[in-house]
């Protein structure tokens, strides 16, 4: 204990002399881990390094932290955990983690105490913490303060420079999992991913109406990096024309480019070239979120969205899991933002279960384990899939019984080599983008056939800021609200006059508002349902500011 306590005393030496908590305000870890203007956040970053090496003690295993603050603004700047299985930190530690960032410098060492005692932490271990960072120029000094609080409590931390969130989440996976995943190495991801895609494309790049050219907006971020070494492993076999890659576009992180901005503005970035019909996508600031979309000869912009991606993925799952005569329960998971045009056609015509959860990746990412094969993602491009072990040991071992036909083999292989293409830790913009070009070259698909499937409703998202935002509850997956008392109630006339109405409100987890979602059978009248909805919210929430308008 005595040498706990030294080590304790050290925390508090650097904190006051390197790191001193520079700000009054509290911060809450939420679903995106911590975010705020990146310089406010030095202690924060420090702490959450000595966090890391608890948790990891806690856990036995490596511990991820990876410094990001993916779609948002360049000046700002984040920290999410990432648990030994490549998870998002669990729900329970999300309070140890709001409470170290926020307790007083001098109070640190006593919060250290009390969270070893209670959870029974051994405090010998030699633990390692792996550090990733996105492209911010905030990065490197916030991850040097991490790296402090994780030297601090005699933790070892592992710097990975930059890297892609999903990439982080897979390194920490594989290497908790004694490299049973893969390698714990860029090199081996890359040559995973391209592998895999390139077994299953063939020597045929091109098929029917697919085109194997690819328009890419990497958001000026990491992902705008990261897809150079996807381009020299994949050769000719997809071609991916690079944009806002800081050398060519506006430069900016995020700035009117990335997945983010394509979806919430329903709009052609900046950036890429007004190609009429040329299939394209966007990754946001970390590359863990997908969009695809195309322009029209209106330039008006089509967009397929996460809603899109998921049932385009189920159904190819389905089939291949079909060919191998397996029964499987698969099943789809989506949050209240999911059109509700895409839930009705998984539900009818796909025949394939759907739940809703919360917003946030890490209820999907738990409901979705429910299934044998979990498809999930948000509408926003944020989503995977995850397959069960046993399933997995199942595909092989029927692969290696000598009386199965040399047909179900072949789609057993087939159906490994598409699993061998996703990053299963975490929804990954890269590996999700190989996974839809090869369903669409496995159609034959142009993305305006992929789009023929169903027909959105038009939607529409707004924010407004109240007092506090905590003063509106939800139940039903976020789909009711619960306070103000009458909310509800207003809503539900509201959406009862439009055609196909929807609509419902949640306080945001990442931003200081509530959010307002409508859609209906026309863009002017799902318009129109926000805007009445939102100036309710302003209304009965005490909302500030002037009134919502369009
Ligand atoms: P909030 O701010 O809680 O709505 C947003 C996204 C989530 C999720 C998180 C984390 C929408 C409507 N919300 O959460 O889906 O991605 O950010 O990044 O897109
Ligand atoms: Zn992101």
């Amino acid at each position: 204990m005595a040498n706990n306590h030294n080590n304790y005393k050290t925390v508090y030496a650097f904190a006051r002399e390197m790191h001193p908590k520079t700000e009054k305000f509290d911060v809450q870890y939420g679903t995106a881990g911590f975010r705020a203007k990146a310089n406010t956040l030095g202690y924060v970053m420090y702490r959450m390094g000595l966090l890391a090496v608890l948790r990891a003690r806690y856990k036995k295993a490596c511990i991820g932290a990876m410094i990001t603050a993916s779609h948002n603004p360049e000046p700002d700047n984040g920290v999410k955990l990432i648990d030994p299985c490549g998870e998002m930190l669990e729900q329970s530690w999300e309070a140890w983690a709001t409470k170290f960032a926020n307790v007083a410098d001098d109070r640190l060492e006593e919060v250290i105490t009390e969270i070893v005692t209670e959870l029974g932490i051994e405090m010998t271990q030699r633990v390692e913490i792996l550090v990733g960072k996105d492209t911010r120029p905030s990065s490197p000094s916030l991850a040097k303060a991490l790296c402090d609080g994780v030297l601090a409590l005699s933790g070892k931390p592992i710097d990975y420079g930059i890297v892609t969130t999903p990439q982080l989440h897979y390194f920490v996976y594989c290497r908790n999992s004694r490299n049973q995943y893969g390698f714990p190495t860029e090199e081996y991801y890359y040559r995973k991913l391209c592998d895999a895609f390139k077994k299953i494309r063939g020597k045929n790049f091109n098929t029917n109406n697919y085109q194997s050219k690819l328009y890419y907006d990497g958001a000026n971020g990491v992902g705008a990096k990261k897809i150079k070494y996807f381009q020299e492993c994949l050769g000719d076999s997809l071609m991916i024309d690079r944009f806002n890659d800081e050398l060519i576009g506006t430069g900016k992180l995020n700035y009117m480019c990335g997945a983010d901005y394509v979806k919430t503005k329903q709009a052609f970035p900046n950036g890429v070239p007004k190609e009429v019909g040329q299939r394209c996508c966007s990754v946001d600031g970390d590359a863990d979120r997908l969009m695809y979309y195309y322009l029209d000869e209106n330039e008006k912009c089509h967009l397929l969205d996460g809603d899109r991606i998921a049932i385009l993925i189920a159904e190819y799952l389905k089939g291949l899991v079909e060919d191998t005569g397996f029964d499987v329960n698969l099943g789809l998971v989506q949050t209240a933002y999911a059109n509700g045009a895409s839930t009705e056609y998984i539900t009818n015509t796909l025949n394939i279960p759907v739940s809703f959860v919360c917003t946030g990746v890490k209820y999907l990412h738990h409901e979705a384990q429910k299934y044998d094969i979990g498809v999930y993602f948000e509408a926003n491009g944020h989503g995977t899939v995850i397959f069960k072990k046993e399933f997995k040991e199942k595909l092989q071992t029927s692969y290696d019984d000598p009386t199965v036909s040399v047909e179900v083999k072949r789609a057993i292989k087939k159906l490994q080599t598409v699993i061998d293409l996703i990053n299963e830790t975490v929804g990954d913009a890269l590996s999700d983008m190989l996974l839809v070009e090869t369903i669409l070259h496995s159609k034959g698909w142009s993305i305006q056939d992929w789009e023929k499937t169903y027909t959105d409703l038009p939607n529409r998202l707004m924010k407004v800021s109240v007092k506090d935002r905590n003063t509106i509850t939800t139940t039903n997956a976020e789909r009711t609200c619960l306070k103000p008392e009458g909310l509800q109630k207003e809503i539900d006339m509201i959406v009862k006059k439009y055609k196909s109405g929807r609509s419902f409100v949640r306080p945001s987890g990442t931003e200081d508002l509530v959010r307002v979602y409508a859609e209906a059978a026309s863009k002017d009248e799902a318009d129109q349902l926000a805007l009445e909805v939102a100036l309710k919210v302003h209304e009965m929430a005490e909302g500030i500011g002037p009134e919502p308008k369009l």
